[in-house]
Formats: structure tokens, C-alpha cells, sequence
């Protein structure tokens, strides 16, 4: 195929909630879209990078400039054959993950609607419907975090992530635990802890956690493995695993039990699939993660998430838990604790350009 259009597009979308973890808090996202134009069609993805480079070092600006100076003329040189060639056609481009998956897994969609097949079918997914977890961000105080799980249970959610940092957690998860004995629940420390905190993370082995993401720094693989000697509770990585080869030293090096995919985080589909069929090897599960996403963003981590090693919940929730109005149709909605995979070509979600043009900030076309 040809990409005959390439379009940036900048939205703004207020949180209903502020979102806070150990790196920050939001109260709104700026969202950036790229649309791309194919002899199949127009498909549209999304940027997870934030404004800030407190989660990871890309930013909205920098995959900005990365699709529109480098990704972007390398596709004007080329046709493209479908998801896989256009990850390589974007690795020339070092680093920037972001800014390549949002390409390649628009290429991915372009490829699906060529085939009419849904993405989900392209993906080797197997699953009609996949599991909804839920991340909460820290709160005000124990009871505040109470209600807001009690909240997402009444919903149906399969399991409550709760976000902690040094003095808010083993309290937290306590409290947690007392109020709800049974549930599924999980810790997600996006890297502020160090070895010499291992103590205080042991203390967590006493209240059932399915796993604790991420404790340690975010381009740690080494002492991930040690910690990982000291707790019973199961380590996921997340911000760690940037491509396949860092999945592979993981698993070699036993630093983790538990895999956390977000397809942004590693430039794509194509390493998505690779890091899931290394993790099934080694009988290591993944789950798909989720960076707030629009509900375009959240239609491609649901048909990644039909794969047959996506065995845990992910932070794949309804629209609602995010936004007064999605930009897709329809939006994404629990039905007993899961989300319907879409069954038409490519995505499978109507697009809503009309409230695209009412959140927009920014416009530029680019091919
Ligand atoms: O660490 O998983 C994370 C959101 C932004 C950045 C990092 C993370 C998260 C989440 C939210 O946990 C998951 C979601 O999209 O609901
Ligand atoms: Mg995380």
C-alpha cells in the first residue's frame, strides 16, 4: 500500500478525575492523533506519549517532531506491505517508541481493512471479549480510595489496581484488603522504590497481591531480579520493558514473573507480538497496560488483548471511567466485567470526527 495522507491532530480531553501517581498528577490529557490515507481507507491512532516526560522520556512535542520530520518522509519513499514492514521501515528511526507505534499500529489497522478481517483476527487473537481491570490513582486519604474501589466493583471491574509510593502503601493495601478480602488486587509503584526499600515491600507479601508493578527504577532490569529473590509477591514489569530484547534479559534474568504490555511503550504491534510469544515460551503471562487513552487508542489494546497470552485483566476500562464524551462509537462499555471485542474490518469503531473537531487544539497536515 501507499500512505497517501498523513494528518496530526492535537486533542485536549478532560479526566473526569485527576489521575495521580508516584511521577505526577493529571487532571486532563493532551491527545495526539495521526490519521493516515490508504487506497483501504482512513485509519486513525494514537500517540500515548504525555506532555511531560515524567513516565517516559517522549513527549507530545517530541513525537511530534518525530513523525513529521522522519516518520513520515521515510513512508512518502516507500510502499508499505502491512504492519510488519512498517516497523521496519520505522526503526531507522532510534528510540521514540511512541511516536513509531502510533504509525505502525495505524499501518496495522490499514493492513486489517485491506484484508476486511478484524484487527483482533490479524493478531492471532482468539477472544471475543476481554477482561476489564481498573487503575486507580492514589488518593486523599484510605476512606476516598474505599469508595472509589467500591465504586469500580459495583461496575464489574475484574481487578482493582491501586497506585502507591513511598508513605502511601502498605497502610493503603491493608486497609484495602480488611474492606475487601477476595478481590483481585494489585500494586502498580511506577519506579519509586529502590533495593534498599526491599523490607518495606515485603511487608506487602502478607495481603495476597496478584503482582506489584514496577517497584523499582524504570530502566532497571538487574536489581528487579533480586528483589524478586526477597518477595513472594509476583513482579511485573511495565516501564522497564521497551522492546523484545529488553524482555528477553528479563526473563533470563528472572527479574520479573509478569509482563505488562502497552504496545506504545514498544514501538508497536509488531514487538508486542514478539515480546507475547517470548513470554509464552517462558510461561510468563502479559496483560495489557493502558496510558489513558482515547477510545482509539483503547480499540487497538483490545484486540491486542485477544491473544492467547494477554491472560491477566488489563487497565483496559470503559470510556466512562475517563471522559464525560469518547471519540469513538460506541464507546466502551462493561459487560459482566469485559469489553466486546469489535467484529468489523480493521478497528471496528466509528470514529466521531465531529467531536474530534470539537476537542481539537491543534491541526497540521502533513503528506
Ligand atoms: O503505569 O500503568 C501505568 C497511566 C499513565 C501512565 C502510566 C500508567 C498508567 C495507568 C493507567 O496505570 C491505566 C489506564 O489507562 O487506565
Ligand atoms: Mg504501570
Amino acid at each position: 500500500m501507499r500512505i497517501r495522507g498523513i494528518e496530526l491532530v492535537a486533542l485536549k480531553l478532560k479526566l473526569k478525575d485527576r489521575f495521580e501517581t508516584s511521577f505526577g498528577a493529571v487532571d486532563e490529557r493532551e491527545i495526539l492523533l495521526v490519521r493516515l490515507e490508504a487506497e483501504a481507507g482512513v485509519s486513525w491512532s494514537e500517540v500515548v506519549a504525555d506532555r511531560d516526560p515524567y513516565y517516559s522520556g517522549e513527549t507530545v512535542e517530541t513525537a511530534r517532531h518525530i513523525i513529521r520530520e522522519f516518520l513520515a518522509p521515510l513512508l512518502r519513499e516507500t510502499a508499505v506491505s502491512g504492519g510488519r514492514d512498517a516497523f521496519r521501515i520505522c526503526s531507522r528511526v532510534r528510540g521514540n517508541p511512541m511516536a513509531r507505534a502510533a504509525v505502525e499500529m495505524g499501518i496495522w489497522n490499514l493492513e486489517a481493512m485491506e484484508k476486511g478481517v478484524p484487527l483482533s483476527h490479524l493478531l492471532g487473537g482468539n477472544r471475543s471479549r476481554v477482561a476489564a481491570g481498573v487503575s486507580v490513582g492514589i488518593q486523599e486519604s484510605a476512606p476516598a480510595m474505599l469508595d472509589k474501589i467500591a465504586a469500580y466493583l459495583d461496575r464489574g471491574y475484574c481487578r482493582i489496581k491501586v497506585k502507591i509510593k513511598p508513605g502511601k502503601d502498605v497502610d493503603i493495601i491493608r486497609s484495602i484488603r480488611r474492606r475487601f478480602p477476595d478481590i483481585h488486587l494489585m500494586a502498580d509503584a511506577n519506579a519509586a522504590y529502590t533495593l534498599d526499600d526491599s523490607p518495606l515491600l515485603a511487608a506487602l507479601d502478607d495481603y495476597r497481591l496478584m503482582m506489584i508493578e514496577q517497584p523499582l527504577s524504570h530502566d532497571d532490569i538487574l536489581d528487579h531480579g533480586e528483589l524478586a529473590r526477597i518477595l513472594r509477591t509476583p513482579i511485573c514489569l511495565d516501564e522497564s520493558i521497551r522492546s523484545s530484547h529488553d524482555c528477553r534479559l528479563a526473563l533470563q534474568l528472572k527479574s520479573c514473573s509478569i509482563i505488562n504490555i502497552k504496545p506504545g511503550r514498544v514501538a508497536g504491534f509488531t514487538e508486542s507480538i514478539a515480546i507475547h510469544d517470548a513470554c509464552r515460551e517462558a510461561s510468563v503471562p502479559v496483560w495489557c497496560g493502558g496510558m489513558l487513552e482515547s477510545g482509539i487508542g483503547r480499540a487497538y489494546n483490545v484486540h491486542l488483548a485477544t491473544m492467547p497470552n494477554f491472560e491477566l485483566p488489563g487497565d483496559i476500562s470503559e470510556s466512562a471511567r475517563y471522559w464525560a464524551e469518547d471519540i469513538v462509537e460506541p464507546t466502551w462499555v462493561l459487560r459482566e466485567g469485559h469489553l466486546d471485542v469489535p467484529t468489523g474490518p480493521g478497528l471496528g469503531v466509528k470514529v466521531r470526527e465531529d467531536l474530534i473537531e470539537k476537542y481539537a487544539i491543534a491541526r497540521e497536515r502533513i503528506v
